[in-house]
């Protein structure tokens, strides 16, 4: 079975694609220079104009923009419709400095609907579908983004909203949902909570999970397969490009095909700001096509991850971009070692544990510490000291040949860990305070 959404422009050939991104890019950069004014100085300050910018080539020359950018020109300062134009806003749960907030016209949620149909269908959606919407609704992007890309298809649609578990457990029995869409951290408390229920795969009438808004490692996702008896799709994306679906993953999973039409990615050294070249893993930085509202031009995630343009056997044409690693900003420097926390969950998850972990990091007589809690699953729950041990032994060794550094690694109970509803918070770094 054909599992496109719109398959013109998904299997599109790159000479056609490059020309629309063309195309498309001299028009956008026409619309930021005549209604962005912060951004028209940007390009002034660097001297350009739009007349240099005649294709996707000359991207290059355009100037970044960050986070820091947007939170200067908190609310409007970036808004490049009337407000009479604009229909809605989301916003990201920056706990530091002033939140983001983005702005959507009616087309510019519509286009972003086409995106989240697309990752929809990829994972085998169709108008008989029911699609349990279990990401949170409100100001984060995740419950209205599936919900209208599942309208779209012409899924039969839960928006539940994040919570309330054993509710999400009863509608997908009773509902007999085949795709639940929610952070990878919450699908993995919903299996938790299924399997102590006594439900195993067989009787879960789920066959897909769209999962994403937070890094999770490939062991996490075969965690949660076999819990649930699905296959587990990634999704990416971000409040200020719009929200899930800047980009997301076929059947074969190898990475998630960037809806290239609507975003162009580049992947930056991210301390010289340099282009680097496909397969290289560098900053991810987008520039969207059409966004109306909120168009922003080289904007900078933090996201650390490499694109790729071999052939995808799905036959779509959309380049691919990895697994986000982390972020520029989640990558932790411990005793002057870059740590991932992605890399100790891969470390934990090989050694039979769950996602329920939580990394400490402090600072003692200048030197830093590196403390890793992490839940016995209940299979293996002791109160036998020696063979707890022996446990947390083998970890530590499993770290240190992973990380090249040694960190203290304590078994805890089962349940212990606070699970979480949306994007799971796990590492505390005490330094900073
Ligand atoms: O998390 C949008 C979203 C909702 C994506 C639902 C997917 C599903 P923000 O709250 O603005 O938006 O956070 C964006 O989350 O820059 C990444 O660091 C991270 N992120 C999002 N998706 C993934 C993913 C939503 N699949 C930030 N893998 C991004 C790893 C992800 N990190």
């Amino acid at each position: 079975m054909e599992r496109y959404f719109q398959k013109k422009i998904e299997c599109m050939s790159l000479k056609d694609m490059k020309k629309l991104q063309d195309e498309k890019l001299v028009k956008q950069v026409k619309h930021v220079w005549d209604n962005v004014p912060y951004y028209r100085k940007k390009m002034e300050k660097k001297g350009i104009t739009p007349e240099d910018i005649r294709s996707r080539d000359d991207l290059h020359k355009l100037p970044f923009l960050s986070k820091a950018d947007l939170r200067e020109c908190y609310p409007y300062g970036l808004l490049g419709a009337p407000l009479e134009k604009c229909v809605r806003i989301h916003s990201t749960s920056g706990t530091t400095g002033k939140r983001v907030v983005a702005f959507y016209t009616k087309e510019d949620l519509d286009l972003w609907s086409d995106c989240t149909s697309r990752a929809l269908v990829a994972a085998g959606a169709t108008k008989k579908s029911v699609v349990q919407v279990a990401y949170g609704f409100g100001l984060f992007t995740g419950g209205a983004g599936l919900n209208d890309g599942s309208h779209k298809v012409g899924c039969l649609t839960v928006p539940i909203s994040s919570g309330n578990t054993d509710r999400q457990i009863m509608f997908i029995k009773d509902l007999e949902a085949s795709i639940i869409c929610c952070t990878p951290s919450y699908a993995a408390f919903l299996g938790e909570r299924m399997k102590e229920m006594g439900l195993g795969p067989d009787e879960i009438p789920l066959k897909a999970g769209i999962f994403g808004a937070e890094a999770w490692s490939e062991e996490m996702r075969s965690d949660i397969e076999k819990t649930m008896g699905i296959k587990a799709y990634d999704i990416y994306g971000l409040t200020e490009l719009s929200g899930p679906g800047v980009s997301f993953e076929c059947s074969e999973q190898k990475g998630m095909h960037v809806n290239e039409d609507h975003f162009i990615p580049e992947i930056i050294d991210p301390d010289t700001g340099e282009v680097l070249p496909d397969d290289t893993e560098g900053e991810l930085v987008f520039t969207s096509l059409d966004k109306e509202a909120f168009p922003l031009l080289r904007y900078r995630t933090r996201d650390i991850c490499k694109l790729s343009r071999r052939k995808c056997s799905c036959g779509r044409t959309l380049i691919r971009m990895a697994k986000p690693k982390g972020r520029t900003d989640d990558m932790l420097i411990i005793r002057g070692v870059n740590v991932f926390p992605s890399q100790i969950e891969t470390v934990l998850l090989n050694n039979g544990y769950s996602a329920n972990y939580q990394i400490i990091v402090g600072r003692v007589n200048n030197t830093d510490t590196l403390d890793v809690h992490v839940e016995m699953t209940p299979e293996m729950f002791t109160d036998n000291l020696g063979e707890i041990e022996a446990r947390q032994s083998k970890l530590v060794a499993g770290l240190q040949s992973m990380l090249g550094i040694k960190a203290k690694v304590t078994l805890v109970a089962p349940k212990s860990i606070q699970r979480s509803e949306g994007k799971a918070v796990r590492v505390i770094d005490n330094r900073k305070i």
